[in-house]
């Protein structure tokens, strides 16, 4: 469906722009939609899908811009019920309206594969109000919602939620994560996990009722290649308990994929490419995940693992050698930031007093000035997205001031808000 103009279907139970029913796949592209029930529905089953993208959606509907039906809407019991279709792609859309009854977009089911909602422009203020998923629905599964712009006032809008690089490098700033809405859809993380160089999604499952949980990876769709997506299916590439906020993530032994770590109070544990059975890193390590950092502080290609301890910093590289004291510090794990802010490839310390920021480049220099902000470190995000939108090698600076997103760019620093342009 290209380059239609689709409007005024009203009918009650129906008024469907675009309907996609049963099986199949439609491409529905660089249409426009207005007066409309539903401008684009699909059936939902298992093997169904569309790809919706660069179409205006102008609204002066009743009802949800954009759906995927569910299981259940067919009378389907119990797995089936939770489906809604198989690949589901929404992108480069822009949706001109607000209803305050309707959302633009509802998935009534869990997709069998990926709805991926991307790079589109709301004019809704935020995620929640933009997307909706099944309330009947008990796992969130499978809908991954980044780099969209909410707040659209017909020129300018605000990134919010989470905006990412497919280009993804081993180093863990190559993904900004700015403040995430309320309603984050799903826990994920995102690695070359197979090392084919291509980015997966790695998300880890575990089933009410079942003894152990799994991990999978799935490709990250891109567009018009959806001819064999019926073949399309998360990968399982482990059994686990531990799921994805339990887990580190680098490539600790520098051979290109992205690799899974655990501190699970007492040893260090690696999982290659998340597929491999746990090989002892490092053993009587009882400090836990969420008092250490990432980063490759030697430049060596390898991931290394970071802490301090009040008086110090201390790193142990590719997580299995001893720990080396790096620097002497009285601040805590909480109070530091991590990034490559000076492009140079190593990962520096960065720490805000409330007036004044400071780098320590790759951990092991004095603390050198780089910025004057009363901000606090817990304000701060970090990430190499650029003011323009695109990514670069340095890592800047977020903060979430009201409802904006602005960010401190280098060389200047100074706060500018973070805006679709
Ligand atoms: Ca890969
Ligand atoms: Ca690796
Ligand atoms: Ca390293
Ligand atoms: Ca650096």
């Amino acid at each position: 469906m290209l380059n239609n103009s689709i409007h005024s279907n009203r009918g009650d139970g129906w008024g469907y722009g675009v309907a996609v029913g049963r099986e199949g796949f439609a491409l529905i592209k660089g249409n426009r939609f207005y007066k409309n029930r539903h401008d684009i529905a699909s059936s939902g089953v298992r093997d169904s899908g569309y790809e919706a993208s660069y179409n205006y959606f102008e609204g002066a509907g009743d009802s949800y811009n954009v759906d995927v039906h569910g299981g259940q809407d067919h009378g389907w019991t119990g797995e089936d019920s939770h489906i809604a279709a198989t690949f589901t792609y929404i992108h480069h859309n822009i949706f001109d309206n607000i209803d305050p009854d309707h959302p633009n977009i509802k998935l009534r089911g869990i997709p069998t594969y990926i709805c991926l909602i991307e790079d589109n422009i709301f004019k809704h203020s935020n995620i929640n109000d933009a997307i909706a998923h099944n309330r009947n629905i008990t796992y969130k599964e499978n809908i991954f919602a980044w780099n969209n712009i909410y707040d659209w006032n017909g020129s300018t809008g605000n990134y919010k939620g989470l905006y990412m690089s497919k280009n993804w490098e081993s180093s863990q700033n190559s993904t900004t994560y700015l403040p995430f809405e309320d309603n984050e859809l799903m826990t994920y993380r995102l690695g070359d996990f197979d090392g084919d160089g291509k980015t997966e999604i790695f998300k880890s499952i575990k089933r009410d009722g079942s003894s152990v949980g799994e991990w999978f990876i799935a490709e990250i769709p891109t567009p018009n290649n959806y001819s064999d997506y019926r073949n399309w299916a998360w990968q399982k590439i482990n059994s686990s308990n531990k799921t994805v906020e339990q887990l580190g993530f680098g490539d600790f032994n520098g051979d290109g994929t992205t690799d899974v770590f655990n501190a699970n109070g007492k040893d260090w544990y690696i999982s290659f490419g998340g597929s491999s059975g746990w090989d002892l890193l490092s053993s009587n390590t009882t400090i836990t995940l969420n008092k250490l950092r990432f980063g490759d502080f030697n430049n060596d290609g390898k991931t290394d693992v970071f802490k301090a301890n009040l008086e110090g910093w201390y790193v142990s590289y590719g997580g299995s050698s001893g720990w080396e004291r790096i620097n002497s510090s009285s601040k805590s794990i909480e109070q530091l930031g991590f990034g490559d802010f000076n492009g140079n490839g190593t990962t520096d310390v960065f720490s805000a007093n409330g007036k004044d920021w400071y780098v320590s480049d790759g951990g092991n220099s004095g603390w050198q000035h780089f910025g004057t902000s009363g901000e606090t470190i817990n304000k701060l995000f970090f990430g190499t997205l650029r003011s323009t939108g695109e990514f670069g090698n340095q890592t800047n600076i977020f903060i979430k001031n009201h409802s904006y997103y602005q960010i401190a760019e280098s060389p200047s620093y100074i706060w500018t808000p973070l805006i679709f342009q």
